[in-house]
């Protein structure tokens, strides 16, 4: 999303002021201290951490520094650090980069068809994206790795559609997408969190308010619409529950401790235009107490709703007036966006967005405090149009700030400790290429960040890179936080194209892909060399066979017009690496076969005549002759 910045400023007419403390620290040094050059050291290969001391780069002549010393190089034949995982937008994947070198590695499609991994193009991967809403595209936004005890599990990455109201799955073992839920009851699920330290609930933020349900009723009443909190049990991806709230909901994050949920709300008055939702000089952070809803669930005080219980989480529902209300509503300035809570699992911290400020909310006082209001310990005064909050562990939060064109870094006890819209707690800014909207920090989402990498997910990149028309990449800046004296060193510029939001950052030790597929893993059943068969039935053809180095099992297969055509194909190759596909261009087939996978995709074969089947991957120096005949008898 853009959001809506308080003035048209962008990069352009950043604050003088705030950009001279930009330069007051980034001061050329010599070197990183011991423990940020082992970190740096072990990122980057042996070699070549400290590339000399180059001091800090001018290297777009506006006089402020914007490249560092520190070598973010891995080189040819060496592997990176950290995997990240950035949502693709609007293009509806996930993309999975290397840090530090910024490398793309892979793509993994998740709300969009996909050819090259033949994604929504076999029975299964189409029918899960059909019967998930039948849509063909998606706006991929929260990639949120699964943990385990607050730290990643390298088992799943939820991701949420704030297009269509839907919540993904991809699996960690095959970085593919194998579950996707269409949830009822809401439109625009924005926010993608799960409950921790266990990752046992994932939760869709609906941002839209719509009436409930949505059949027509209360059509231009906008004070009765709603929107709603969901709650999916993520081994099932069923969902489990739903709260109604006032207002909307918009970014989210989990507590540490296995209780709470936090929303920011940027839509307190229900409001249906943009001038009507900027002008509250409040809205809200709710915090969900998961547990009480839970609670609420099991003693039936819901409304079920299209298949789920909603719990009534207004500010009017009696289960939020006693003394353990399910929703609290604090009051925070002004359209706020992101909130994420410090590796600690200590405070909340809301970004203003439309308020140059963050709030910094103390989770613990939400059970000793009459006024909700009197949860928030901190307010520190970070610059213009702030808008996500990182962590690097040693107590720092680093936000972004959408209009002023940087990263600002600041001290989070600090903030507690200072008077209320003080600068006192910021320690440094930095510049970026432009506009940043999320930033990501190494491992900022569990209980130990790493403190060694962020990136800056900018939206605009203007002059960054060669013109290439109109659509302009973005920019992913790869920033250095490990050395707290040289302050934070701008080290890449890397361009994406549209439009990644957030991302997940994974020490590579934590994550452990399977190179080959395990048959026992794929639903469709494994054909080997004695299984290759044809059987026909009632106008329904089955064809099973095999594929390897280079053929297919038939060489050819007669049908008859009008037949309805499944083709099984296994690769039978052990090797890994060695992909083969399954094209049949004229009936739009394209399915892809890793090594062992089996997949089965289902036609009509109404065009009569000879069709090539052939292998899309290049798979051999036969590659091109690996293919056979379909031949389409016409009807009599
Ligand atoms: S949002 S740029 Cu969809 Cu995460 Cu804030
Ligand atoms: Cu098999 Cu190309």
């Amino acid at each position: 999303m853009t959001p809506t910045p308080p003035t048209d400023a962008t990069a352009d007419d950043r604050d003088s002021e705030t950009t001279a403390d930009t330069d007051d620290h980034l001061i050329p040094r010599l070197g990183l201290p011991r423990r940020d050059f082992i970190k740096a050291g072990a990122a980057v290969g042996a070699m070549g951490t400290l590339a000399g001391c180059t001091g800090l780069l001018d290297n777009n002549g506006d006089g402020v520094a914007s490249a560092s010393d520190v070598d973010a190089s891995v080189p040819p034949g060496e592997l990176d650090e950290y995997y990240a995982f950035l949502s693709g937008g609007h293009s509806g994947d996930v993309r999975v980069y290397g840090v530090p070198s910024m490398r793309q590695i892979m793509r993994i499609p998740v709300f969009n068809y996909e050819s090259a991994r033949g994604y929504g193009h076999d029975d299964e991967t189409r029918e899960m994206l059909e019967s998930a809403g039948d849509y063909t595209w998606g706006d991929a936004h929260h990639p949120r790795v699964s943990q385990t005890d607050n730290d990643y599990d390298g088992r799943w990455v939820f991701i949420n559609d704030k297009a269509n109201g839907r919540m993904a799955r991809i699996n960690l073992k095959y970085f593919e997408t194998d579950a996707i839920v269409d949830i009822p009851n809401t439109q625009g699920v924005h926010g993608a969190c799960a409950r921790l330290p266990d990752t046992d609930l994932i939760f869709g933020v609906g941002e839209y308010r719509v009436p409930i349900p949505n059949d027509g009723r209360n059509l231009d009443d906008p004070d009765a619409y709603e929107s709603v909190l969901t709650a999916i049990e993520p081994e099932s991806m069923n969902v489990v529950w739903q709260v109604r709230v006032d207002g909307n909901l918009d970014n989210g994050d989990g507590g540490k401790n296995g209780r709470w949920f936090f929303a920011t709300d940027y839509n307190s008055d229900g409001a249906v235009t943009e001038s009507e939702m900027a002008r509250p000089d409040t809205d809200y952070l709710k915090a969900f107490d998961t547990i009480a809803i839970e609670e609420a669930v099991e003693n039936g005080e819901y409304e079920e709703i299209n298949g789920v219980p909603v719990v009534d989480g207004t500010t009017e529902s009696p289960l939020n007036q006693g003394d353990r209300p399910l929703v609290h509503y604090v009051d925070v300035p002004k359209s706020p966006h992101g909130v994420s809570v410090t590796p600690d699992g200590t405070y909340a911290i809301v970004s203003g967005k439309l308020d140059p400020t963050c709030t910094v909310v103390e989770i613990d006082r939400f059970d000793e405090v009459d006024d909700p209001n009197d949860v928030i310990v901190g307010q520190p005064l970070v610059g213009g149009g702030p808008l996500h909050t990182a962590y690097d562990g040693r107590g720092h939060a680093y936000t972004t700030l959408f209009v002023d064109s940087q990263v600002v870094k600041w001290d989070i006890e600090a903030a507690v400790d200072a008077e209320r819209r003080s600068e006192d707690p910021i320690i440094e800014k930095i510049d970026v290429h432009y506009n940043p909207g999320h930033l990501i920090a190494a491992e900022s989402y569990t209980a130990d960040p790493q403190g060694d990498w962020l990136i800056s997910l900018n939206k605009l990149s203007k002059d960054r890179f060669l013109p290439v028309g109109p659509v302009h990449p973005e920019n992913d800046q790869l920033i250095y936080i490990g050395d707290d004296d040289a302050g934070m060193q701008l080290v890449k510029d890397t361009p994406a194209y549209p439009e990644p939001h957030d991302a997940s950052m994974v020490h590579r030790s934590k994550i452990d892909p399977e190179p080959v597929y395990d048959p026992e893993d794929l639903e469709t059943e494994y054909v080997d060399v004695d299984d290759t068969e044809v059987i026909r039935e009632d106008g329904r053809v089955h064809i099973k066979m095999t594929s390897q180095r280079n053929e297919f099992g038939f060489h050819d297969v007669t049908v008859q017009e009008g037949d309805e055509v499944t083709i099984t194909t296994t690769n039978i190759e052990t090797t890994s690496d060695l992909l083969h596909s399954l094209a049949i261009p004229q009936y739009d087939i394209n399915v892809k076969l890793a090594p062992q996978e089996t997949r089965e995709v289902t036609f009509t074969a109404d065009k009569p005549g000879v069709y090539w089947m052939y292998c899309a991957y290049f798979c051999s120096a036969l590659h091109l002759e690996m293919r056979s005949r379909l031949l389409v008898e016409p009807e009599e």
